[in-house]
């Protein structure tokens, strides 16, 4: 009897055993798995089913865009400072151009007509777009005459801040102003933000700039709200080709994306250098009422040709604080 139980209970520990190891390997083959499928991929450009006609006319490649934008290259007048109006070249009678938002597998059509006295295209900076609409005359595809229109249809790839410019004569049309900011939004909820601002760095006319004015224009026309206890999104864009390391005063920011990838590990800063081309998003948390200088740290880009202060300067303002700076605007 008792060898019996025992003989039992040695088989049982057996089957035991062998179930734990059975357990113990799938969970082995199951981690491999995962890890496969784990691995970073790039799917490459989203692919999108031609339709009738050539590239680069209305229509072509769906007739049910998501988003559809259209943009006139213009020569216009804009006022970088108060008093000071100079001759750039914008879409939309704008510097820099409209801000485009699509959400992630969105179609997008974009129908630029050219109204400048020279050839021109618009280049999808950042994003995997099909190679007939990147833009880059001669390369891709014919340069886009002036009086002429041209329309660019592609699928919105992955979410992230990218921007859009002109590629043609680039030199030239790009410091004066052809650009914008292009933002694709993540389809299904990622990180929210209270507010979320867009700045985009440039420096023409021999002005510093952001979002097309340079200090004291910038708080006037581009200051960042918060109020305690927000976290708020600031989508970084420099479209001109200098270096501007950003910092902001009387916070750390968590640089969260860089180029419109998101880093798996968030580096925690006060100052993030951007480069030309470059796109850097950062979280800010309101964890500390005031009016804070947010600037360019390299002093002569916060100077207007020269004359301090100037430029690449604005600053993040908490509504639920008075500064110094508005007790004075309220006193005058
Ligand atoms: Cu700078």
């Amino acid at each position: 009897m008792a060898r019996n139980l025992g003989r039992r209970v040695l088989i049982l520990a057996l089957f035991s055993l062998a179930a734990i190891l059975a357990v113990a390997c799938s969970g082995t083959s199951d981690a491999t798995d995962i890890g496969e499928t784990a691995e970073p991929s790039n799917p490459g450009p989203a692919q999108i089913t031609l339709g009738d006609g050539p590239a680069g006319v209305a229509g072509s490649r769906f007739t049910d865009p998501d988003v559809e934008i259209n943009l006139t290259a213009d020569v216009i007048q804009w006022q970088i400072l108060d008093g000071e109006t100079v001759e750039l070249w914008g879409y939309n009678g704008q510097y820099p151009g409209p801000a485009i938002r699509a959400t992630e597998g969105d179609k997008v059509r974009v129908n630029l007509t050219n109204n400048l006295p020279e050839a021109t295209t618009i280049h999808w900076h950042g994003m995997e777009v099909p190679n007939d609409q990147d833009g880059v005359p001669g390369i891709t595809q014919a340069d886009i005459q002036p009086g002429d229109s041209w329309t660019y249809e592609f699928i919105a790839p992955k979410s992230g801040t990218s921007m859009y410019h002109t590629h043609s004569n680039t030199m030239v049309q790009l410091s004066r102003g052809l650009f914008g900011a292009f933002v694709v939004e993540p389809r299904g909820g990622l990180p929210q933000y209270d507010r979320e601002y867009t700045l985009l760095l440039h420096e023409t006319a021999g002005l510093y700039t952001i979002n097309g004015h340079a200090f004291p224009k910038t708080l006037e026309d581009d200051l960042l709200k918060i109020k305690t206890g927000e976290r708020i999104l600031i989508r970084m864009i420099n479209v001109g080709q200098l270096h501007h390391p950003m910092h902001l005063h009387g916070h750390q920011f968590k640089v969260v994306q860089l180029d419109g990838n998101p880093l798996t590990s968030p580096l925690v800063m006060n100052t993030q250098d951007i480069a030309p081309g470059q796109t850097v998003d950062v979280e800010v948390n309101g964890t500390n009422p005031g009016t804070w200088v947010f600037h360019c740290h390299v002093i002569g880009h916060v100077t207007n040709r020269g004359v301090y202060p100037g430029g690449m300067l604005i600053a993040l303002d908490y509504e639920d604080h008075t500064s110094y700076m508005e007790e004075q605007a309220a006193a005058n």
